[in-house]
This record gives structure tokens, sequence and C-alpha cells, in this order.
């Protein structure tokens, strides 16, 4: 299952308190103050991993404290600092402070960090205190708290091309033959519940992430079927793979699509779309692309790729489309 949600709460560590403290030594009769400083606080900070793809882990627990600082002793001992509170998530995971629904820190590199609670930095001791009128100050500072913050995890799978287009119009198929991935795959409709990924080699030095969700219908923005909850997957994505099924009624599936995405989000419905009519193995899919399919598209100035996810026919010219996309957009930076 891909847990693509968490919320959890984190405490930075509280700096630990300077100490009052005199010297005292046998034969020494005036020892001046000694009072160490307390220790800095740990952070909570949050690392992305590329090994990881769900918050599954990060979920289980609620709660994450980075250590507190030690407190400052005698003999100018200053107090350890406490030890910060790592987090790994995977990478595409963005936190949002779940009061404020700020955004605070999007992980999208291997290792990247960020740190989401400072801890408190610690008290001075009494040693700094002295002034040449008060040589024995029996004051210290206490320690600065930590923070606590609770926040919103939200994964965003990162995939350079996503698969779109209604129910059962073969998109996890397409995705099994595009790729090494193995989705479940079925005559039925929201046999996907959750994102596919699969790696797909366009040539010997190009390979991308393809995500397969959920099939989307009519009235999707209003929570009809399951697809709206994850079109946040395919937000960062380049190219949008729109799947349509020659045995339905393609041009209905085209417009009704799109217009679930316009109600989404207005960039999801700009972005460059790859129209792949699918099913073209059936019989009499040849003469309904070419007399109803084609035609229409024309008028919108849409070149249609007609494929067979099942049998293979017209996947190479497709692949072929979105490297010469990928090529475009390459050059025009
Ligand atoms: N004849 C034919 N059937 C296909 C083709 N592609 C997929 N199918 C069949 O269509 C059905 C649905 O395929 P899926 O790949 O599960 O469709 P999906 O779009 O992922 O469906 P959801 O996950 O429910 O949204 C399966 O029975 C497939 O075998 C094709 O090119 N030709
Ligand atoms: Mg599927």
């Amino acid at each position: 299952m891909l847990v693509d949600h968490a919320k959890i709460t984190v405490q930075s560590g509280n700096g630990g308190n300077g100490c009052v403290s005199f010297r005292r030594e046998k034969y020494v009769p005036f020892g001046g103050p000694d009072g160490g400083d307390g220790g800095k606080g740990g952070n909570v900070i949050f690392q992305a991993n590329e090994g990881l793809i769900t918050l599954l882990d990060v979920q289980k627990r609620h709660f994450y404290k980075a250590q507190n600082g030690v407190h400052g002793k005698g003999s100018n001992c200053n107090g350890k600092n406490g030890e910060d509170c790592l987090i790994l998530v995977p990478v595409g995971t963005q936190i949002f402070d779940a009061e404020t629904n700020e955004l605070i820190g999007d992980l999208i590199h291997h290792n990247q960090q960020i740190i989401v609670a400072y801890g408190g930095v610690g008290g001075r001791g009494n040693s700094h205190f002295a002034t040449s009128t008060n040589q024995a100050p029996k004051i210290a500072q206490e320690g600065k708290p930590g923070e606590k913050k609770t926040l919103n995890l939200e994964l965003k799978l990162i995939a350079q091309v996503g698969l779109i287009g209604f129910p059962n119009v073969g998109k996890s198929t397409l995705l099994s033959k595009i790729s090494k991935a193995k989705p479940k795959i079925a005559d039925y409709p929201f046999t996907t519940l959750y994102p596919n990924l699969g790696m797909t080699q366009l040539d010997e030095w190009t390979s991308i992430i393809v995500a397969d969700i959920p099939g989307l219908v009519k009235d999707a923005h209003k929570g009809v079927g399951l697809g709206y909850r994850f079109l946040r997957h395919i937000e960062r994505t380049e190219i949008l793979i729109h799947i349509l099924d020659i045995s339905a009624d393609p041009i209905f599936q085209y417009n009704t699509l799109n217009e679930e995405l316009k109600l989404y989000n207005e960039a999801l419905f700009k972005k460059r779309q790859i129209v792949v009519v699918n099913k073209m193995d059936i019989q009499g899919s040849l003469k309904k692309f070419k007399e109803v399919v084609t035609p229409y598209f024309a008028s919108l100035r849409i070149q249609p790729v007609p494929i067979s996810a099942l049998t293979g026919e017209g996947i190479t010219t497709l692949l072929e489309t979105i490297k010469e996309i990928k090529k475009g957009a390459a050059n025009s930076c």
C-alpha cells in the first residue's frame, strides 16, 4: 500500500541550563566563578532517501523528539549538545506546518536535508557574568526551550510521465509493457487502487519514470471514484499520456477527463499531453479511428497515437514521441 500522507509532531531539544558554581580548592581562598554553559538542544532534521517509497515508516510513530542539551557543571564543564533527530523520508516529500498550512520544505534530491525545528541554545554559566564590581555572580542563564511543531507530510512521486485515463482503458497494461513494473491488470474498473511506478528506457542513455494512477471518472472532483486524490502524484510530471479506449467513447473520455483536470488544477490541465488511443487490436477499431477519432482531433490540431497495449502495436511510435518531446524541451532551455 502506498502511504502518501502522515501527520506527526516533532520537538527539538531544550538548551541545557548554565551552571552557578565557584572554585573550591584547598589553600585557594577566593576561588572565582566556574559554572559551565548548558549544551545546545538537538535539531529535528528531515532527510530525503531514494531507497524509501512510502511514508509508512514515518507514520508509525506520531512523536519525534531530539535530545535536550545537558546542563553545565562546575569546574567550567560545559554540557554536551543534544543529539539531532534525523527523520528519513522518500524523495518527493513535502512538509507543511499543520496549523498554518505553510510549506516548510520540499525534498526533491537524494540526501537533501531540511531542519524543521531548531534546538534551543544552552544557557551561559556564571563564569560569564563576573564583572569588576561583582566577582562572585550567583546568576546563570537558563537554556532556551526547543520548538514543538505538528507537521503534515505529503508524498508527491517524482515521475516524468503520468498515465491518465478512465478506468479500464489499459493504463496498467501499457505500464507493464514499457517497464518492468507488474501492476495488477483486470477487466473491471478501479483495478489500480494506488499509483504504480515503472522505469522506461527510451534509449541507451535516457530512462524515465512513468506513473500509472487510478482511473478518473466524471465528477471525480466531487469525490466520485478514486483517482482524484492521486492527481497530486502527476503534478510534477513533464508529460501526460492521456489514454482513450477505442471500444468505448474516446471523445467523451477525452473531454470529460480534461474538464476534471482543469477543475483540479489549471496547471495540470495545461501540461503537455500525448493522446493515445488504445485497444486498436479490437475488430472495427481502425475504421472508427479513421472516420471518427482522427477527424475530431484534427480539428483540435492533435495527432493521436494509435496503439494496442496488449499486442504492443504502436508502442515504439509512442516512445519515439515521448523522446521527441523531451528532446524539444531540453533544447528550449
Ligand atoms: N483488447 C485489448 N484489451 C486491452 C488492451 N489494453 C488493456 N486491455 C484490457 O483492458 C482491461 C483493463 O486493463 P488495465 O490495464 O487494468 O486498465 P487500467 O486503465 O489500468 O484500469 P484501472 O486500473 O481500473 O483504471 C484488461 O482486461 C486488459 O487486458 C488492448 O490494447 N487491447
Ligand atoms: Mg490500472
